[in-house]
């Protein structure tokens, strides 16, 4: 059994932007695992685990599905809940190009019987999760909620590898779409 999923990488400049807004959330009293950035990514899907041929039958599917290149935009920092976050994430603008994308490629997936996700698709990028909240998060999330981090022109989306390790998570890349 394989875990994998879909997602935009980011450029280099993008995520050295995102770990230093990291390290001011590190100044709170909260407890806080953060992502490396290395692994730093927009999810388009998390499929989860799957069997070597059902790998293959997503390899197929994905090699249909693309978009025209557009631009994303990384601004702002937020959480899933503001006052009592569980994700600390930062937020796209896209013109909700990076929605359709995840829309056509969970189309795509269905007939394999891989489901569609029910909460509605919030594209985001995770700097940190939550392990024990401190009130303190609050403000440190509030002197870096303007922050922009740049913008790129997404024109590929990868399938990713995803190993649990006591370390943190270790992705590889396992095919690449180019639109
Ligand atoms: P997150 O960053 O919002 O937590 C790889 O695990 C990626 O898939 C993560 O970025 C994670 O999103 C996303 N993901 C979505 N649903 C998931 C699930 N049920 N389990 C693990 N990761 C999930």
């Amino acid at each position: 059994m394989t875990r994998v999923f879909i997602a935009i990488d980011l450029p280099a400049e993008i995520k050295e932007r995102i770990a230093e807004t990291q390290k001011v959330l590190a100044r709170s009293c909260a407890r806080l695992t953060f992502v490396a950035p290395r692994n730093m990514h927009i999810t388009l899907k998390f499929i989860g685990e799957v069997e070597d041929e059902m790998l293959e039958a997503i390899r197929s599917a994905l090699q249909g599905v693309s978009a025209d290149p557009f631009e994303i935009a990384i601004r702002g920092v937020g959480a899933n809940n503001l006052r009592r976050p569980r994700v600390v994430w930062s937020n796209l603008e896209d013109a909700g190009k990076t929605g359709g994308l995840h829309d056509a490629i969970e189309e795509a997936l269905a007939p394999l019987g891989i489901e569609r996700e029910e909460r509605a698709y919030t594209p985001h990028i995770t700097i940190a999760r939550v392990r024990q909240f401190d009130p303190s998060l609050l403000g440190a999330i509030e002197q870096v909620m303007a922050k922009e981090f740049g913008s790129f022109r997404a024109d590929r989306y990868t399938l990713k590898k995803s190993t649990l390790t006591k370390q943190g998570p270790r992705y590889e890349d396992l095919m690449e779409v180019v639109w």
